[in-house]
C-alpha cells in the first residue's frame, strides 16, 4: 500500500488484507520511496557516438532501433536478432515481446534471465509431473509441520515466507525444520536438523532420505501404486522400471554411503527421513538446488520424496519452487517467453501449438519457427561471434549477472569489426548499459501499470500511481513503438502488433484468450476484476470462478481444491496427474553425480554466490538507499576459520580469488558460516574488482540448459 503525494510515492507499507503476505513486507522494499525518485534515474534516451553517449529524442533514438534490426533481418535472416528479457518485466511485457520476436519476426531467440533462475525448477516440474505447474499454495504454510528448506536462503530471500514458518514454528513446538544447505545461512538458526553437504553432491542425501523411508515402511504404497511410475535413463533414453527396482537402485544410497559421498553424517540423514515422511512436509527449495548442472534431477529427487510418502496435494504437503524473481512465474514461465515455449504451456517443436498461437497473434502461417532458439548461455556466445547482430535487453542486467561474465561483456561490448548492436532499456545506468548502442529510459515499478504473478499461480494487478521521471516511458510502450518500427519496415507484417494492441489491457485480454482452454485458463481474471480483488490463482475460467488453491486434487473445499481441469470423477482427497502419461507421476532413478567443476588440486576451494537480505541482486535499486548500501559498504568473502589459517588469512585481508575463467579481489570475511573447503561471495556489487561473475563458470544443465552460479573451484590468494 502506498503513500503518494503530488504522484510522488512518499511511504509503503504492507497490505494486511492480502491473503499471502499477509501485511509483511521485506526490508527492501521500505525503502522504495528513495528507489524510485533516486536523482540519477535514467531519463533521456542516449546513443553512443564516436564511443561517448549523446542524448537523443525517443524518436531518433527509435528510428535508430529499427533501422539496425531491420537492416540485420533483411540481410541474415530473423535469428541475426534477439530479445533478452527478465522475470522482473510485467506480464504484458514479456508477452509483447514474445509475441513481436516469434510470431512477428519469426525467430525463437527469446530469453530471459528466469533462465538463470528457474528453469531446473521447471524442469523438474515437468519431467515428474508433465507440466510445469506448482501445485501447491501459501495457505499450505498453516498445515505443514515440517519445512525442508533445501538450498534455500528463505531468511534473507524469502523474508515475508520465512517469517510464515517462524511464526507456525512459535506458536506450535511440534513444527519442525530441516534445512539442506552447506552454508550456516540464517535459516538454519530455526533448524532442528542442518544437513551440509559439500556443495553440489547432495543428490546423495535425497536418494539416501528415500532409502530410509522405504526401508522403516514409512512411504505409502497406496499411493506409490495408484499415482506414480519409476523411470530411469538407459541409453539416452527414458526407460520403465518397477518399485522394487527403484528399491534396488537405492541400495547404493544407504545413509552411510551419502554420507562418504555428501560429507553429511548418516545418523542426520536418517532423522531427516523420518521427519519428512512424519509430514505433514513443505518443501521449499531456491537457487541452491537449482542453479546446478544437474539442477532438474536434483528438483526431480525433491519430488520423489513428496510422491513416496503420498505427500503431495493435501493441506501442508507439497513441494513448493520458491521463484525468485517477482514474476518469474507469471510473466517469463506462463507467457513461453523463453527459446522454447509458447504461451501458457505450449512448447515451439508441436505443430498444433505453433498453428494456435499463430492463429491469435495473427501470424502469417509459418512464422514461428519449429526449432527452439538459443538459451541464455548459447545467446551471448553467439553474440560474440557476431552471429547475432542486434539485441534488445529488458529489464535486467546481464553485464553483472551473467557467469563467466568477462566472455560475455566482451561479446556485448568490445569494439570489433561487425560488432552487434545493443539496446537497453534501464531505469538506471547499469554495467550493462555501459556496453549499449542504444540506452532506453524506462518507468518502473510503481509508474506504469499491469499484472505479476507468483509461486502459487496468483496474477495480481498493479496501478501506475507515479509520474515517471523526465522523459522515461513504461517498457510496453517502448515494445509497441518497436514493433512500428519493426511493421513500417517490412520486417514483420503491418498492422501485426499495431492495428490490434494499442495499450496494457489490450495485451491482456489476448493473453486471457491465449489461456482459454489451456491448463492456465484465466479467461475470468477481466482487468475490472483484478482491480478489484487481492489476486486471483489460476485457472479461474470464469468470471464467478474465485481461483484455484491446489491443483491435481478434489479436496475440501469444492471449488478451491478443485481446479477446473481436474477430473470430475475423482472422489474427495483424490489426485490426478492429468498432465503426465498414464496419469502417473515419474519418480526418477537419476544418479547422484557431482557438479562440473568440483575442487582439485590446483583449484582446491568450491565458491559459491548468493545474496544478502538488502539488496537485490546486482544492486542497481538498492545501493541507491544509503540505508541499505550502508548495511553492506563493501564486497567480501566469507572463509571458513580453519581454511583461513590455512591461508593466512586475517580478517579484512584482501583475497584474490581465481578460477579458470578469471578473478575477483574481495575482503575477507573470517566465519564459519560456510562449510570448510566453500567460500561464499555475495555479487550484489558493481565495482570491477568485486565483479564475482568473471570468476564463476558457465557450465550449464543439459535439460534446463541453466547454469551452475553455485558451485565452481577456484585457488585463494593473500592479495
Ligand atoms: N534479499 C534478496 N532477496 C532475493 C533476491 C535478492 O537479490 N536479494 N533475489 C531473488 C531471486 S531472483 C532469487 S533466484 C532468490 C534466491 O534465493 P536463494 O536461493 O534462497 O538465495 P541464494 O543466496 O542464491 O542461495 C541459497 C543457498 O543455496 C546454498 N547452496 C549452494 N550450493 C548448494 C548445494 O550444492 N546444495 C544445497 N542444498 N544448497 C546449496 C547456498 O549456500 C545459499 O545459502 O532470491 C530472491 N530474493
Ligand atoms: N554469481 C551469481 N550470479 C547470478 C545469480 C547468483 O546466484 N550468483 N543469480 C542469477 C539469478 S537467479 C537471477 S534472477 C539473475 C538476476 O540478474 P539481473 O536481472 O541481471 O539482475 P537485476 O539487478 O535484478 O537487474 C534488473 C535490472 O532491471 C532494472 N529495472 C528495474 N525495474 C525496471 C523496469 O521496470 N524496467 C526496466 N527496463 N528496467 C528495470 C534494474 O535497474 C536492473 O538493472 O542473476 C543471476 N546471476
Ligand atoms: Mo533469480
Amino acid at each position: 500500500m502506498l503513500g503518494i503525494r503530488d504522484k510522488r510515492l512518499v511511504a509503503l507499507r504492507g497490505d494486511p488484507k492480502h491473503p499471502t503476505t499477509k501485511g509483511l513486507v521485506c526490508a527492501k522494499s521500505l525503502f522504495l520511496p528513495k528507489i524510485v525518485h533516486a536523482p540519477d534515474r535514467l531519463k533521456h534516451p542516449m546513443i553512443r557516438k564516436n564511443g561517448k553517449f549523446v542524448r537523443a529524442s525517443w524518436d531518433e533514438a527509435m528510428q535508430l532501433v529499427g533501422e539496425k534490426f531491420a537492416e540485420s533481418i533483411k540481410k541474415h535472416g530473423p535469428d541475426s536478432v534477439a530479445y533478452y528479457g527478465s522475470g522482473q518485466a510485467l506480464s504484458e511485457e514479456s508477452y509483447l515481446a514474445n509475441r513481436i520476436f516469434k510470431g512477428g519476426i519469426g525467430t525463437n531467440n527469446v530469453e530471459g534471465n528466469p533462465r538463470l533462475c528457474m528453469a531446473s525448477a521447471v524442469g523438474g516440474y515437468v519431467s515428474t509431473f508433465g507440466k510445469d505447474e506448482p501445485m501447491g499454495c501459501y495457505d499450505d504454510i498453516d498445515h505443514a509441520k515440517v519445512f525442508f528448506l533445501v538450498g534455500s536462503n528463505t531468511a534473507e530471500c524469502h523474508p515475508v515466507i520465512f517469517d510464515q514458518i517462524l511464526a507456525r514454528k512459535e506458536a506450535h513446538n511440534d513444527v519442525l525444520v530441516i534445512v539442506c544447505d552447506p552454508r550456516k545461512s540464517p535459516v538454519t538458526s530455526i533448524a532442528d536438523i542442518h544437513l551440509d553437504p559439500v556443495p553440489g553432491f547432495d543428490l546423495a542425501v535425497f536418494h539416501a532420505m528415500a532409502h530410509v523411508i522405504i526401508k522403516e515402511k514409512k512411504h505409502d504404497p497406496d499411493f506409490i501404486a495408484k499415482q506414480c511410475q519409476f523411470k530411469i535413463v538407459e541409453n539416452g533414453k527414458p526407460k520403465k522400471v518397477s518399485f522394487e527396482d527403484y528399491v534396488k537402485f537405492l541400495d547404493q544410497y544407504s545413509p552411510a554411503q551419502a554420507e562418504l559421498i555428501s560429507g553429511v553424517p548418516a545418523e542426520k540423514i536418517e532423522e531427516a527421513a523420518r521427519l519428512f515422511a512424519n509430514g505433514p512436509t513443505m518443501t521449499f527449495w531456491t537457487m541452491g538446488l537449482n542453479q546446478r548442472t544437474r539442477g532438474v534431477w536434483a528438483n526431480n529427487l525433491m519430488h520423489n520424496l513428496h510422491l513416496i510418502t503420498g505427500q503431495i496435494g493435501k493441506p501442508g504437503m507439497t513441494p513448493f519452487s520458491l521463484t525468485g524473481q517477482p514474476n518469474a512465474c507469471g510473466g517469463v514461465r506462463d507467457t513461453g517467453s523463453l527459446c522454447h515455449i509458447l504461451p501458457y504451456g505450449r512448447v515451439v517443436k508441436k505443430a498444433k501449438h505453433r498453428k494456435e498461437m499463430e492463429k491469435i497473434w495473427g501470424s502469417k502461417p509459418g512464422t514461428i519457427q519449429p526449432k527452439p532458439g538459443k538459451n541464455t548461455i548459447e545467446m551471448f556466445r553467439a553474440l560474440g561471434r557476431n552471429e547475432i547482430k542486434a539485441m534488445l535487453i529488458l529489464t535486467t542486467n546481464p553485464g553483472q549477472s551473467l557467469p563467466n561474465l568477462s566472455r560475455y561483456r566482451d561479446a556485448m561490448g568490445k569494439e570489433r569489426s561487425g560488432k552487434p548492436f545493443i539496446v537497453v532499456l534501464d531505469i538506471f545506468p547499469t554495467r550493462t548499459t555501459e556496453l549499449a548502442d542504444v540506452i532506453l529510459p524506462a518507468a518502473m515499478w510503481s509508474e506504469k501499470s499491469g499484472v505479476f504473478g507468483m509461486s502459487e499461480r496468483r496474477y495480481q494487478y498493479q496501478p501506475a500511481l507515479v509520474t515517471p521521471p523526465g522523459e522515461s516511458r513504461s517498457d510496453l510502450d517502448v515494445l509497441l513503438d518497436f514493433a512500428k518500427q519493426m511493421e513500417d519496415r517490412g520486417v514483420m507484417p503491418r498492422g501485426y502488433v499495431s492495428s490490434k494492441l494499442k495499450n496494457s489491457d489490450d495485451v491482456w485480454n489476448e493473453m486471457r484468450l491465449a489461456s482459454k482452454n489451456t491448463a492456465y485458463d484465466f479467461m475470468g481474471m477481466t482487468r475490472e476484476r483484478l482491480k478489484k480483488e487481492r489476486g486471483i490463482r489460476w485457472p479461474a475460467p470464469t468470471v464467478d470462478h474465485p481461483g484455484t488453491a491446489r491443483r491435481f486434487v478434489k479436496g475440501e473445499d469444492p471449488i478451491l481444491d478443485h481446479g477446473p481441469y481436474a477430473d470430475n470423477s475423482l472422489n474427495e482427497g483424490d489426485i490426478k496427474f492429468y498432465a503426465a502419461k498414464d496419469y502417473r507421476a515419474t519418480v526418477w532413478l537419476r544418479p547422484a553425480l557431482g557438479p562440473a567443476e568440483p575442487a582439485d588440486k590446483e583449484y582446491p576451494y568450491i565458491l559459491s554466490t548468493g545474496r544478502v537480505l538488502e539488496h537485490w541482486h546486482t544492486g542497481t535499486m538498492t545501493m541507491r538507499a544509503p540505508e541499505l548500501k550502508r548495511a553492506y559498504p563493501e564486497a567480501y568473502v566469507e572463509i571458513h576459520p580453519a581454511d583461513a589459517k590455512k591461508l593466512g588469512l586475517r580478517n579484512r585481508d584482501m583475497v584474490r580469488i581465481t578460477s579458470r575463467r578469471g578473478e575477483a579481489l574481495i575482503q575477507a570475511r573470517i566465519t564459519t558460516m560456510p562449510r570448510e573447503g566453500m567460500v561464499f561471495v555475495p555479487w550484489c556489487w558493481d565495482d570491477t574488482n568485486s565483479l564475482i561473475n568473471r570468476v564463476t563458470i558457465d557450465a550449464y544443465d543439459p535439460g534446463s540448459k541453466q547454469p551452475e552460479f553455485k558451485i565452481c573451484a577456484v585457488k585463494l590468494a593473500k592479495a
